[in-house]
C-alpha cells in the first residue's frame, strides 16, 4: 500500500499563523480549552457561555477578540471526534485560536505511521486500534478529512508561551524543552523528520516528548499496588509534577486522590527526578489530568482544565487575564447526557 505517512509539505504556513497569532497576543486574551475528546455539542456551548458569538465565516468570534487556546485531546472517546477537530482546525487555521497537541493526537500520528496510509489504519490490530475506536468510527466514510486532520495533528506545537502564560497538554519542565529545542520549529511543533523518530516509544526523543505530553509518574515502593475502580493493580502513579518538597507521601503525590496510594514517603528524590514548578514561573495550564469536582488550580501558578468531560464530568476553560490564577476564573459546560 502507498505510505501517506508523513505530510509531503511540513505545513510552512503554520508558523507564520502562530506568529501572527502571538502578535496579535498584545492585545487579545486567551481562553484556555481543556481535553474535548469528541465532545463537540459542548464546545459550541462553551464557546457561547464565554461569549463566543456566530461571525462573519460563520466561526465562533468573540467581540473582544479574546482567543481559544486548546491544550490538545481533541479525538477519542466522544461521539463527535470529526466535527470537534473541524472546529478547532477551523479556528487555528483563521488565526483565531491555538492549539496543542495531545497524547491521544500523537498516538494516532505513530498509528498512521505504523499502518503508513490512512485506509491502512482500519487494519492494524485491534488492540492498537482500541483507545482510536471513536475516532476511526467518526471519520468512516471521510477518510481525505482524516488524512487532513492527521497532517494539521502533525503540525501542532508540544506547548506554548503566550501573553504572560504557560500551556503543555500535561506538564511543563523547561530542561526537557530545552533539550528538545534541536528537534523543533520556532513554534514548539516538531520537525516532520523528528516527528516521526519521536512516534516510535523506547527512544529518547518519544520518553521526552512524552514528558510533556503525558506527564511524570512515580513507581511505588517494591510490593505496593492499589487497585483502581475497574480493577486494575497500578504500581505506578500519575504524579504532581509541580511539587518537589522532601517528605511528601506517595498519596501526596498522586494526581488522582480517593485512591488507596501509599502513605509512606516518596523514597526518591524529587528534585533529582526533575519534579518541582518555580513558584515565580508564569502560569501554566493543562489539561490531561481527568479532574472532577469544582474546578481550582492544583497550585498557585498550575492550573488544569481537564475535568473529565468524556466521563461524564464537564468541559471546562480558564478565562485568562494576565492576573494571578484562581477559582473565578474557571468556567463549565457539565457533560450532556446521552
Ligand atoms: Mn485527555
Amino acid at each position: 500500500m502507498k505510505s501517506d505517512f508523513p505530510p509531503e509539505s511540513p505545513q510552512a504556513t503554520a508558523g507564520l499563523a502562530t506568529a501572527f497569532a502571538h502578535f496579535q497576543s498584545t492585545r487579545t486574551m486567551y481562553d484556555i480549552i481543556g481535553d474535548i475528546h469528541g465532545h463537540h455539542d459542548e464546545l459550541l456551548l462553551l464557546l457561547k457561555g464565554l461569549g463566543y458569538h456566530q461571525g462573519p465565516d460563520g466561526l465562533p468570534a468573540h467581540p473582544l477578540g479574546r482567543r481559544p487556546l486548546f491544550t490538545g485531546d481533541f479525538i477519542d472517546r466522544g461521539p463527535q471526534v470529526r466535527q470537534s477537530v473541524a472546529l478547532a482546525m477551523r479556528l487555528a487555521r483563521r488565526g483565531g485560536a491555538l492549539a496543542l497537541m495531545g497524547n491521544h493526537e500523537f498516538y494516532l500520528l505513530w498509528l498512521w505511521q505504523r499502518a503508513g496510509s490512512v485506509p491502512g489504519l482500519w487494519n492494524l490490530p485491534p488492540d492498537l486500534v482500541e483507545p482510536v475506536r471513536a475516532t476511526l468510527a467518526s471519520y468512516l466514510g471521510h477518510e481525505p478529512e482524516l488524512r487532513e486532520a492527521l497532517a494539521w495533528f502533525a503540525s501542532l506545537p508540544l506547548f506554548v508561551e503566550v501573553d504572560g502564560l504557560r500551556a503543555v497538554h500535561a506538564c511543563w519542565d523547561d530542561q526537557v524543552i530545552g533539550r528538545l529545542r534541536p528537534y523543533l520549529r520556532a513554534d514548539g511543533s516538531l520537525l516532520p523528520e523528528y516527528l516521526r523518530k519521536a512516534l516510535w516509544p523506547g527512544n529518547g526523543l518519544h520518553q521526552q516528548v512524552m514528558v510533556l505530553l503525558g506527564g511524570k509518574t512515580l513507581r511505588l515502593p517494591e510490593g505496593q499496588a492499589f487497585v483502581t475502580a475497574n480493577g486494575r493493580a497500578v504500581r505506578t502513579i500519575r504524579a504532581k509534577w509541580w511539587l518537589d518538597q522532601p517528605g511528601l507521601s506517595y498519596r501526596q503525590m498522586a494526581v488522582t486522590q480517593g485512591w488507596e496510594v501509599s502513605l509512606a514517603p516518596v523514597s526518591e528524590d524529587l528534585q533529582a527526578l526533575g519534579f518541582g514548578y518555580p513558584p515565580q514561573a508564569p502560569p501554566v495550564f493543562v489539561g490531561h489530568y481527568w479532574q472532577r469536582g469544582t474546578p481550582e488550580p492544583l497550585a498557585p501558578n498550575v492550573a488544569c482544565v481537564d475535568y473529565s468531560v468524556a466521563k461524564g464530568g464537564a468541559l471546562v476553560a480558564y478565562r485568562w487575564t494576565r492576573q494571578p490564577i484562581g477559582p473565578e476564573g474557571f468556567f463549565c459546560v457539565p457533560a450532556i447526557p446521552r
